[in-house]
């Protein structure tokens, strides 16, 4: 019995309410214990039964390896019996929700998702339920809760478990089983997907790319896309997952993902590009010089939906986060599917996914998924879209143009303006908030307000509910502003600004979006003062 020790700590009390884990410098988490005492809330809250599996793995960050070690040795310290690992402590965000589902009571992921990591990036951890999906306000609460009272932990002393060698590994208290991170996913993503006509459609010359960013998809996109479906060798660029991502940002947007949009924007561009984020749960999809907003894609994945296997019976109902466009409700309502609006952020959905009532959902941040997972996944998205590619035998643009011709078009931009100081954000909400500057009845940029509220959500299912979740200003030609803080940034705060309005067509639906937004975006900016209050003259990051 390898021995257990009580190491003395003081208490940490980092975590933001409702968060879903902890995401902070990497700096701060090698604050000595600061990751031990976190570790240990997660586990004292759990209170996993000792034959229950934990799952842990990571995106490949720094800290990734010896983060993971030090969680077995609070496991094994802590009564766990088994573990279950990805070979060198990487898994993929869906792949680990997926594990967990088939062979764990619970999981820790290491990662700050799309944050920049490295020495002077970003840390993060946080804990997945048995469901599969990130554990609900209540707990992480809880957890914010102990870690702000522990005075120790309890480690065990135990030698390094071979995180690179696949097996099952026995040590005195614990049994380690590392596994390859890629071989489930990929056995799923097969039953969901007709790879056949995926196949046929490379094996016809179709060109793809796919950037990892050199994070997490890397191995996931090299087996899946190049060994499995036959996509030529050099399909998958940046597969190589480094612990600084190569010094870049991992976030697939038109900002990071430059190489990728770079060569499908340039003159011999290919078919299709696609881009997923540090721990694989986001994606961006394009088309030849064209770019697919979030919003259409998960309209456009519920529209076509039956056209995969996994699918093919119908799906139950859909669902979006408050900010994404309303693309969807469209859909649902021709299809005459529930549609359900939740506040930003995974775990709500993952009620409405146990319940049965929805198979698809998602978020404008280039986050989509559904029911074969509690999390977003984005190599699952563009699996999807090259099925319905496949089957449809059009390109990415006919697809897209053909949506908006049938349903109309959700013309939609997100202004982000990151690290601004965190009262000046603050202020910015209060005032919207206080001084009621938008009112129903009033005008802004020729169009007439309907409604404006702060978003609250009453959960169906388990009956909670979450306010003040983003000011919006509800217009009755059915556009929208809305205003929101960001619960994920590490530096300041992050004010987001999403606008949207729609157009029936059949005129006016190949406009450049930031042309047909431009008056409400400046109204937008207007009402709540964004350039006096915070300095910024422009946004960080504009999609
Ligand atoms: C952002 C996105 C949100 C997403 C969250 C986690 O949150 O806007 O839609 O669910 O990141 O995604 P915020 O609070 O910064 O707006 V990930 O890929 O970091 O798990
Ligand atoms: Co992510």
């Amino acid at each position: 019995m390898p021995l257990v020790r009580d190491v003395p700590t003081t208490p940490f009390s980092d975590q933001k309410p409702g968060t879903s884990g902890l995401r902070k410098r990497t700096t701060v988490f090698r604050t000595p214990h600061y990751l031990e005492n976190f570790v240990q809330a997660l586990l004292d809250v759990a209170a996993l039964d000792a034959k229950a599996t934990l799952i842990i793995g990571g995106d490949g960050r720094f800290l990734n390896r010896e983060a993971t070690q030090v969680i077995i040795r609070m496991a094994a310290a802590n009564g766990i019996t088994r573990v279950m690992v990805g070979q060198g402590g990487l898994l993929s965000t869906p792949a680990a929700s997926h594990l967990i589902r088939l062979s764990g009571a619970g999981g820790i992921i290491l990662s700050a998702s799309h944050n920049p990591g490295g020495p002077d990036g970003d840390f993060g951890i946080k804990y997945n339920a048995a469901n599969g999906g990130p554990a609900p306000e209540s707990f992480t609460n809880e957890v914010a809760k102990r870690a702000a009272e522990l005075t120790s932990y309890r480690i065990a002393d135990m030698a390094d478990v071979p995180l690179d060698t696949i097996g099952t590994h026995t040590f005195d208290d614990i049994t380690v089983v590392v596994v390859d991170p890629v071989t489930e996913y990929a056995t799923l993503m097969e039953s969901l997907f007709d790879f056949a006509a995926i196949r046929a459609l490379f094996a016809g010359g179709f060109r793809m790319r796919f950037d990892a960013m050199h994070a997490i998809t890397g191995p996931y996109a090299t087996e899946i896309l190049e060994r499995r479906l036959g996509a030529p060798a050099g399909t998958v660029i940046n597969g190589t997952p480094l612990p600084d991502f190569g010094g870049g940002h991992p976030d697939p947007n038109l900002t990071y993902a430059h190489d990728l949009v770079e060569e499908l924007f340039g003159t011999s561009a290919p078919d299709f590009g696609a881009a997923s984020d540090g721990d694989g749960d986001r994606n961006m999809v394009l088309g030849t010089r064209f770019f697919v907003t979030p919003s259409d894609s998960l309209a456009i994945l519920a529209a076509n939906a039956t056209l995969a296997p996994g699918y093919a019976t119908g799906i139950a109902g859909v669902a979006r986060s408050m900010p994404t466009s309303a693309a969807v409700d469209r859909v649902a309502k021709e299809m005459n599917l529930p549609c359900f609006e939740t506040p930003t952020g995974w775990k709500f959905f993952g009620n409405l996914l146990d319940a049965g009532r929805i198979t698809l959902c998602g978020e404008e941040s280039f986050g989509t998924g559904s029911s074969h997972v509690r999390e977003k996944d984005g190599l699952w998205a563009v699996l999807f879209w090259l099925n319905i590619i496949a089957v449809r035998g059009e390109s990415v643009e006919q697809i897209v143009t053909g949506h908006w011709t049938k349903f109309g078009r959700n013309y939609y931009t997100r202004y982000d303006y990151e690290e601004v100081p965190s009262d000046a954000a603050a202020s910015v909400m209060q005032q919207l908030r206080d001084e009621q500057v938008s009112q129903p009845g009033q005008t802004i940029a020729g169009r007439k307000i309907a409604a404006a509220d702060d978003f609250s959500y009453l959960d169906p299912i388990d009956g909670s509910t979450s306010a003040h979740q983003g000011l919006r200003i509800l217009f009755e030609d059915g556009s929208r502003i809305i205003y929101r803080l960001s619960g994920t940034g590490t530096a300041g705060a992050t004010l987001r600004v999403y606008i949207e309005s729609y157009v029936a067509g059949p005129d006016g639906l190949d406009r450049d979006p930031q042309d047909a937004l431009k008056d409400l975006v400046q109204a937008a900016l207007d009402v709540a003062q964004i350039p006096q209050r915070t300095g910024r003259t422009a946004p960080t990051v504009i999609t």
